[in-house]
């Protein structure tokens, strides 16, 4: 009998005897409403058991003084139905909390929700029962529960924390929670009020509160950006743009990294000036709006510590401006954390609070709380007799709501607890391997907090509820994700943690704000679009990464890892592959040639470095132009020569400059990057002889050039790194020059296409195997091919110098890199090998664009700097400007 059938026949069942129903859900909140209307649409008995006595969730618990959403209204509302987006129309740019409960009630009642409701009910236990394939839980209130699904809509910070302070039970006076304010109101006029707490909701709340207690101290552990909300109506330019197109609106929400519709930002902060960067600054200020400013200043300003320095300062400015007494404004100035890692607040009128006559800061940092008294609360320094005190201290987020609430047992007796011992583990932030037909919304795993929670909770809701229908209809009962999946999301979300900066601050994303809390970045922080195509992509793959079982078919399990590239390189290639290209095999030499020039103008140019100089060197049959790229210290610099990608055809001594100006600011060595001649106007050997006699000039006129004497070094990225492997192998049979060391990446080094690599990568990844082939066409012909100076492998490799070889995962070239290295090794050769995990061939020339690539320059740069007998760290003399430095290299030493 289908599921919904025994729940119509026993959905009055009577205490004690199990509630059936297809799908069992906890919460009333957005979700928990969400929920119940889809499921009810797609057929499927449901109901929902809340705690509280009515719908609201979060909205429901939160009546603090000054609560608000701080994600504008208009996007912080229902899209699923454009007639309900229709019938309600907020009254303010952010709406006060009793605004978004009488919203979800309206929307409760307009979808006759409270029916499938049991209020005032807490699940006590929830088992899944392995016979029965079904999920029996039990309840704090009313029958028990038998369900087929359990779906947690508990929200990310509906578990409030424990003060963990010494004496609260000692307190005569009144205590509150933020998290639990009286649904009456409470009487502060004329009170004593101390606020333990500065985050959003102390800010939102501070200073209400000091307007009406005789005196507030506010007890501050750390401080948090806030930043001016300037309610009031929606602003006009938001309402346009929304009333123009309600539904391209909504969809661009839905794509968008954060769930709402902001364009992404392409120009990083060094390419503005001073003056560009503080009006872009001032006008995110003025708009009041935490996506704007979290996202619209450039484009490094959330993934680069020094583009988020600069935003971190102007804001400091503000703080000082606001607050009249410098030592306060010192204390509320945050320092030790990147903006925008730790969640920032909207506020209105926090720092000015803070000149008020009847409110005091105190600042724990310099003053730990030693107890909490009879009569107030005691510092390292003071005591301060208070008649209230208002615990804004947070929630135990995430997990606490899932894991702490009630125990949770799945397959084989585990429980949630104990598999989340070590952090929670999850599949899409959706499922967890042994938890069958166990779904989490804005679980551990998912954007959720980092993104609007209305636009997060409709994706999961719609991709659960589509899947159980679809598994209903197909006959499968239980769906549970594999090991590998789950294994891979955890290595998908740990690869997102490197490009932002939220791993870089103590916070309730990251665990830190409970004592004993495993620590680790929980929401994704990939964005809100990717992470709704790789949902979809899930899906569209034959439930990838899903054992799916059922009494009458055949099981089915499809596994694998949803995604394996780095996610900005799956950014880029999706970008790449949206642009719908002609190959460029497809163009002729001259017109890639063209093509090639215009993508470069696309990209950032690279930083600022010492110097830039142009000149013509000898070559080995007329002149050659080359480039050479100083740092800004001091020289003479150690002289490393470059040669540039592009199949031996596309490219010139200018091409590969991002990367180039970035390795001379990592290693503090001058880069000559040289312009060797192309096919198919010159055809092999000339680039290996042109790239020889080159090594061989800029070597002998080190000194003439900036540099010093002595050795060179070589590298070269993919053609490149061909002929600097091959530079490598004629300097020691032709008598020189003197080659110190050897920076290979993905370089090309056989002329064979049958490795594993040509097959796997042969097409997806920008350089394919056909463009390869045309690439060896234009250069060599089929007889010199096997010629040491164009598949090097073929060469003796013994006696080269140390060499750092760098492969990349989607490479077609990277086994041959692979071999190159390991037959260098096998002779004898010193060689360290980079193999670069989820990277494209142009990872690493991709400069401030593929993200992840930073840390691959960084041991590049090490490794020149081992082979020139330098220390590894690079001082560059530039580090009081932010225009110069060069963040990347922090990030990584942070992240390591
Ligand atoms: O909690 P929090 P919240 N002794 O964890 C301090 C959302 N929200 O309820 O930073 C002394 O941010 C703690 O100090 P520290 C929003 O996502 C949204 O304010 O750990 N101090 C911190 O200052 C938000 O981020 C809205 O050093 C102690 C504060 O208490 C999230 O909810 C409104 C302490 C806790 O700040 C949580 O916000 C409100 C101790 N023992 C909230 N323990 C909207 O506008 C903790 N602290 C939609």
């Amino acid at each position: 009998m289908p599921d919904a059938m025994v729940a119509a026949r026993e959905s009055k069942a009577a205490s004690g005897t199990a509630q059936q129903v297809d799908v069992a859900v906890v919460g009333a909140g957005f979700a928990g409403l969400y929920l119940l209307h889809r499921l009810r649409k797609a057929g499927l008995s449901a109901v929902a058991l809340e705690e509280a006595g009515d719908v609201g969730g979060t909205w429901y618990w939160n009546r603090y003084p000054g609560a608000r959403c701080d994600i504008q209204t208009i996007d912080y509302s229902y899209t699923f139905d454009p007639e309900l987006d229709k019938a309600w129309t907020w009254s303010e740019k952010y709406a006060a909390q009793p605004e978004i409960l009488r919203y979800l009630g309206f929307v409760a009642d307009r979808y006759d929700l409270r029916r499938d409701i049991r209020f005032n009910t807490k699940v006590t236990e929830a088992k899944w029962d392995e016979t029965a394939e079904r999920w029996q839980l039990t309840t704090s209130n009313g029958a028990p529960v038998s369900a087929r699904h359990y779906i947690m809509a508990t929200g990310c910070l509906s578990a409030p924390k424990p003060p963990e302070i010494d004496g609260v039970k000692d307190f005569k006076g009144e205590i509150y929670f933020t998290g639990r304010w009286p649904h009456d109101g409470v009487n502060l006029a004329g009170k004593r009020v101390a606020v333990i707490g500065t985050g959003s909701s102390a800010i939102q709340s501070i200073p209400l509160i000091a307007e009406q207690a005789a005196h507030l101290t506010v007890f501050q552990r750390t401080p948090n950006f806030a930043l001016p909300a300037h309610n009031g109506p929606s602003p006009a330019d938001r309402m346009d743009l929304f009333q123009s197109d309600r539904a391209a609106y909504r969809e661009q929400a839905r794509q968008s990294m954060t769930g709402v519709p902001y364009p992404q930002q392409t120009v990083v902060s060094w390419q503005l000036s001073d003056a560009e960067r503080r009006e872009r600054f001032e006008r995110a200020w003025a708009a009041g709006d935490l996506v704007h400013i979290l996202t619209q200043l450039w484009a490094d300003q959330a993934v680069d510590v020094d583009g988020n320095k600069i935003v971190q300062d102007l804001i400091r400015e503000k703080i000082r401006t606001a607050v009249k007494d410098p030592e306060t404004a010192a204390a509320l100035t945050p320092d030790d954390h990147p903006f925008g890692a730790k969640r920032p607040c909207l506020d209105t009128n926090y720092y000015a609070t803070y000149n008020r006559p009847n409110v005091t800061l105190v600042n724990l940092r310099q003053e730990p709380i030693k107890a909490i008294t009879a009569s107030g609360i005691t510092t390292a320094k003071r005591s301060v007799d208070v008649d209230v005190i208002v615990f804004a201290t947070g929630f135990d987020a995430m997990t606490g709501a899932i894991r702490a609430v009630h125990p949770i047992t799945g397959r084989g007796g585990k429980s949630l607890t104990d598999v989340w011992a070590h952090g929670p583990q999850s599949y899409l932030g959706l499922t967890v391997e042994g938890f069958p037909n166990f779904f989490m919304i804005t679980g551990p795993g998912s954007p959720s907090v980092l993104s609007n929670m209305a636009v997060s909770i409709e994706q999961h809701v719609d991709w659960v509820v589509d899947r159980l229908a679809a598994l209903r209809d197909a006959g499968f009962t239980t769906m549970e994700p594999t090991e590998t999946a789950q294994a891979g999301w955890g290595r998908h979300m740990a690869d997102c943690s490197m490009v932002t900066l939220h791993r870089l601050a103590n916070t309730w994303y990251t665990g830190a704000n409970v004592p004993g809390k495993v620590q680790g970045l929980m929401p994704y922080t990939g964005g809100v679009g990717p992470y709704r195509s790789i949902c979809d992509e899930v899906t569209s793959r034959g439930m990838l990464g899903f054992k799916l079982t059922g009494p009458n078919v055949a099981a089915q399990c499809n596994d694998g890892e949803v995604v394996k590239l780095q996610p900005d390189v799956r950014l880029v290639l999706n970008l790449l592959a949206s642009l719908n290209l002609p190959p460029i095999e497809s163009m002729g030499a001259i017109g890639a040639r063209a093509f090639v020039n215009e993508f470069n103008k696309g990209r950032p140019a690279g930083r600022l470095i010492g110097e830039i100089v142009d000149g013509t060197l000898p070559g080995a049959d007329g002149p050659l132009p080359y480039r050479v790229y100083k740092p800004a210290t001091p020289g003479p610099h150690q002289v490393v020569v470059y040669f540039h990608g592009g199949g031996w055809v596309l490219g010139d001594e200018q091409s590969d400059e991002p990367f180039c100006r970035d390795m001379v600011r990592r290693t503090g060595m001058m880069f000559v990057s040289v312009g060797y001649r192309h096919a198919p106007e010159h055809r092999f050997p000339t680039a290996a002889e042109d790239g020889y006699a080159a090594a061989r000039w800029i070597a002998e006129h080190a000194i003439e050039l900036g540099g010093k004497p002595g050795p060179v070094l070589v590298a070269g990225w993919s053609a490149g790194g061909n002929i600097a492997a091959v530079t490598c192998q004629l300097a020691r049979d032709r008598g020189g020059p003197e080659i110190a060391g050897q920076l290979l990446v993905c370089p090309v080094t056989d002329c064979t296409f049958d490795r594993p690599s040509y097959n796997d990568n042969a097409t997806g990844y920008f350089l394919t195997r056909s463009l390869m082939y045309w690439f060896w066409d234009l250069y060599c012909s089929p007889a010199d091919r096997t010629d040491p100076r164009v598949s090097p492998l073929r060469g003796k490799v013994a006696g080269l110098p140390p060499a750092f070889v760098v492969t990349c995962e989607f490479d077609p070239l990277r086994d041959e890199g692979i071999a190159y290295a390991e037959a260098m090794a096998a002779a004898g050769v010193p060689v360290e090998q980079l193999k670069a995990r989820g990277h494209f061939h142009s990872s690493f020339a991709m400069v401030d664009v593929v993200i992840t690539g930073v840390q691959g320059r960084v041991q590049m740069a090490e490794a020149l700097r081992r082979f020139a007998g330098l220390p590894p760290e690079v001082s560059r003399g530039d580090e009081t400007s932010h225009s110069q430095t060069s963040p990347g290299h922090k990030i990584a030493a942070a992240a390591s």
